[in-house]
């Protein structure tokens, strides 16, 4: 039934039939497999092929060959059976999967083809797609470059996580500020997850414990609901090699309903179960402002240790049938367990309990293989980051592993008494059950170190201020616990895929395009820095980069941007030790002197766009506050017609992966200005620099060895160093502090009413006086502002001599192989994990 444009009723065109074949990789059997599921894996009636049906179809049509290599992969790793790695992480910052994983096949050129032949553009399909937020910003994100990694060293390794039904929140700018909306990627579904059904673990709850006439003791009672597996395919760059990311959902029985309640027209508490176990998965992070909060947010953590220590154990057992039964002390040398920050802490007393109460093991026998297996990543100094648990609150939800704990702190403190006098004093820190009357709570942090055989930290300034603060009496006991694992990045997702044009270039200068799995081979573009053929084309990729963000821009804000300016960003969760307040300040201090010059005297300036994204934790009221500002402030600059030609101001609302993958190619300078000593690594930095953008930042994170590699005169340095900051709080408080005066005109102007009568008193106090809590400036945007103007001023004179300014940004590409999330993993791989490649023939 062709209609007169050669087309069957369903639009798609008559020549092509449809087929299914996994192992297509020519556009128009593609394009076959399109319209199979299109047409007999359908989720819409049948009428219509628009871009939505196209991108679901076009998954099923690349999940069918994942699948395949998948199924490949796990065989070949049960025939093999090697150590494997298991990475417990609470977030994974998956973002969109069409373009990765088509880019990972390397069918990119077949799939345009493809869908071509069926009237669409890739990219325009590739934007149906909604991202997979399951996680707040960095620590997600890095999970989820791991995995890449993992999958593409072939690694034997899996990601465990849950299946929050809800994601991160959408960001809503109103007059008001930011909103929060409950996100929806799960709303139509996702092509990308499958369900096992035969893979399904009961998860407990509260209860009690109960002693055996023989002294064992098993925990009973409670609530108990089923952890069921949702599998996510992670494909490695051209490789076979296809690994799971493992999601939890958790979910009631039948059996659970209570028929005669809802019969009487007890609906609600008929169902209590059932909706209890709905409400662990609904969202990412509940807030935990409340008791409520609190028991939820453990329930969760609990969840995925538990189901995923069942699911390892019961792999490790598999191996067992015909082969004799296989011994626990073997454990270790099978599976390896990676703490993701100490969210999962819970593996430990859980993988106890299985090991003592289920299979028989004696303390001793139990905590050999526990220590063995698990190890720990820091990713943080920040106190109120460091979980600490209420004791009575663990003891309701989880009375067993309360019991586990106390022993484990037990044993850890006679250890230290008998063998160390010297650390008798400093017991109480030590400990991880802290005993304050007020508060008693379970150290996470402490439980993590004292119970795994690893701790490392994020970034090389990070790992040393954790053997030399935060755990230095730990290393004391055991001074070869502790190892840096410097981040990294993926350079498929964040460089090959995002910026195609960038990385044309460097695949031509370098003539190989090893550099994809290989990013050391960047260095090679350090030879033709200054090469004014590779400057010229370098600055026509970014010119195209630059072009299609400012129309994105303009899409999402109305504000129109332009591509001639120096773009200029900040994109990270809001936070105050991140300063983007110090930023706005500085754009407030900008704004102001625009204003006084002459006209001919802007004329000489450099015209820049600042543009600010990220998300406030919904009950972060100053990371609120700072979100309006600067709001407030880009509406006054951008419609002042004396300024708005040298300076813009956006805030880009809601920042996610997607938007990253924008904005990062599109940047030219961006700021990573963290007060020294607080951002344990960060990992945009490594984005930014490795496309070629310059960074303004302090020496801070993982800032510092991206400026070794990059060589320091590509960095645009300013600000305190980590080992003076303790020094300059204590000035402060003893009203030492003088500030520069450009410091003060900036806030006096903020507070004077140009941007609008929201009240930024609170914010703005936050800055002022020496002492008090919410006061004295502890992040010390007052004692860098100065520092950090006069790097400001160096950037705009840099950029007016554009040669340099290339050089520079090449120089920053070409520094950026330490970078890559696979030199990361391999080194845990070899030294932490004790792992081995283990490719699919
Ligand atoms: C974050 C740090 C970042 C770091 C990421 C990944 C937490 C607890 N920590 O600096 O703040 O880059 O972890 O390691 O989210």
């Amino acid at each position: 039934m062709a209609n007169a444009n050669g087309k069957a009723a369903t639009g798609f065109p008559e020549k092509i039939s449809e087929k299914a074949n996994p192992e297509a990789n020519e556009a128009t059997e593609i394009a076959g497999n399109i319209i199979y599921h299109a047409k007999y894996s359908p989720h819409f009636s049948p009428l219509k092929f628009g871009p939505e049906q196209a991108l679901y179809a076009t998954a099923e049509s690349l999940r069918d060959r994942l699948i395949q290599l998948w199924n490949e992969t796990y065989l070949h790793f049960h025939k093999v059976d090697p150590k494997q790695t298991y990475y417990l992480s609470m977030e994974y910052l998956q973002g969109r999967a069409l373009t990765n994983a088509i880019g990972n096949l390397d069918l990119q050129g077949p799939y345009a083809d493809a869908l071509r032949k069926l009237g669409y553009e890739l990219e325009e399909i590739a934007e149906q797609e909604k991202d997979a937020a399951l996680g707040n910003g960095g620590l997600g994100r890095l999970a989820s470059c791991f995995l890449d990694s993992m999958a593409t060293l072939n690694l034997p390794a899996w990601g465990y996580g849950l299946r929050y039904r809800h994601g991160l929140f959408k960001q809503l700018i109103t007059k008001k500020g930011q909103e929060e909306v409950a996100e929806d990627w799960l709303e139509k579904f996702s092509p990308w997850e499958i369900v096992r059904h035969d893979v399904v673990f009961p998860v407990r709850f509260f209860g009690s414990v109960q002693i055996n006439p023989d002294g064992s003791r098993k925990w009973v009672g409670g609530d108990v609901v089923q952890a069921l597996a949702y599998d996510v395919p992670i494909p490695g760059f051209k490789t076979k090699n296809t690994i799971s990311l493992r999601l939890w959902e958790a979910k009631a029985r039948a059996d659970d309903l209570d028929l005669f309640q809802f019969n009487e027209g007890e609906y609600e508490l008929a169902a209590q179960l059932h909706s209890r176990a709905q409400q662990i998965c609904t969202v990412l992070y509940p807030g935990d402002a409340t008791e409520n909060g609190k028991l939820l947010r453990l329930k969760q953590q609990f969840f995925l240790c538990s189901a995923s220590l069942q699911d390892i154990i019961s792999r490790f057992n598999e191996r067992s049938t015909g082969e004799g039964t296989r011994k626990w002390s073997e454990f270790p040398s099978k599976v390896a367990v990676q703490m993701n920050d100490t969210h999962p802490t819970l593996a430990i007393p859980e993988l106890m309990r299985l090991l003592m109460d289920d299979n028989g093991l004696g303390w001793d026998e139990a905590w050999d293989v526990t220590s063995k297996t698990v190890a720990y990543t820091n990713h943080t100094v920040l106190p109120e980051a460091l979980e600490k648990w209420s004791q009575s609150l663990m003891w309701k939800l989880l009375p067993r592993h309360m019991e586990i704990i106390e022993e484990i702190d037990k044993r850890f403190v006679q250890t230290i008494r008998s063998t160390r006098v010297d650390l008798e004093d400093k017991l109480s820190s030590l400990s991880i059950l802290d005993h304050n009357p007020q508060k008693p709570v379970v150290r996470m942090a402490n439980l993590c170190v004292v119970s795994s055989h690893t701790v490392n930290g994020v970034a090389q300034l990070h790992s040393d201020i954790l053997k030399d603060e935060l755990f230095a009496d730990y290393v004391s006991i055991w001074p070869n616990k502790f190892q840096n694992k410097t981040n990294g990045i993926t350079p498929r997702r964040w460089l090959r895929f995002c910026s195609p044009e960038l990385s044309d270039i460097i695949t031509k200068w370098l003539k190989t395009d090893k550099w994809i799995t290989d990013l050391d081979l960047l260095t090679g573009l350090r030879q033709f820095a200054d090469n004014e053929e590779l400057q010229s084309e370098w600055a026509s990729a970014k010119a195209a980069n630059k072009q299609r963000l400012a129309q994105y821009i303009e899409r999402v804000t109305g504000v129109s941007i332009d591509p001639n300016s120096l773009f200029d960003i900040q994109v990270k969760r809001i936070h105050e030790y991140k300063r983007q307040l110090m930023n706005i300040l500085g754009v407030i201090y900008r704004f102001k002197k625009l204003k006084e010059m002459k006209p001919e005297e802007r004329k000489k300036t450099t015209p820049r766009t600042i543009m600010i994204g990220g998300k406030a934790f919904a009950t972060y009221t100053n990371a609120k506050r700072i979100v309006k500002l600067v709001n407030d402030v880009g509406d006054v600059v951008n419609s002042d017609p004396e300024v708005n030609e040298y300076l813009k101001v956006v805030f880009v609302p809601n920042y996610n992966v997607t938007v990253a993958e924008m904005l990062i190619p599109g940047s030219e300078l961006s700021q990573h200005i963290s007060t020294a000593g607080m951002e344990a690594s960060g990992t945009s930095n490594m984005k930014f620099a490795l496309n070629g953008c310059l960074i303004i930042g302090t020496l801070d994170g993982a800032n510092v060895e991206i400026r070794e590699e990059i060589g320091e005169e590509n960095f645009f340095l300013f600000g305190a160093t980590a080992d003076q900051v303790p020094r300059l709080r204590k000035e402060r408080e003893d009203g030492l502090f003088k500030p520069d005066p450009r410091f003060e005109e900036a806030k006096q102007f903020a507070k004077s009413g140009v941007f609008g009568t929201y009240d930024y008193g609170p914010l703005l106090d936050s800055l002022e006086g020496n002492t008090g809590y919410g006061r004295g400036d502890y992040f010390l945007v007052g004692y860098d502002f100065a520092s950090y103007m006069d790097a400001q001023a160096k950037v705009d004179e840099a950029y007016k001599d554009r040669k340099r300014w290339l050089k520079m940004s090449i120089m920053s590409t070409a520094g950026s192989g330490k970078f890559s999330s696979d030199r990361t993993i391999a080194q845990y791989a070899k030294e932490i994990w004790n792992i081995e490649a283990c490719p699919v023939p």
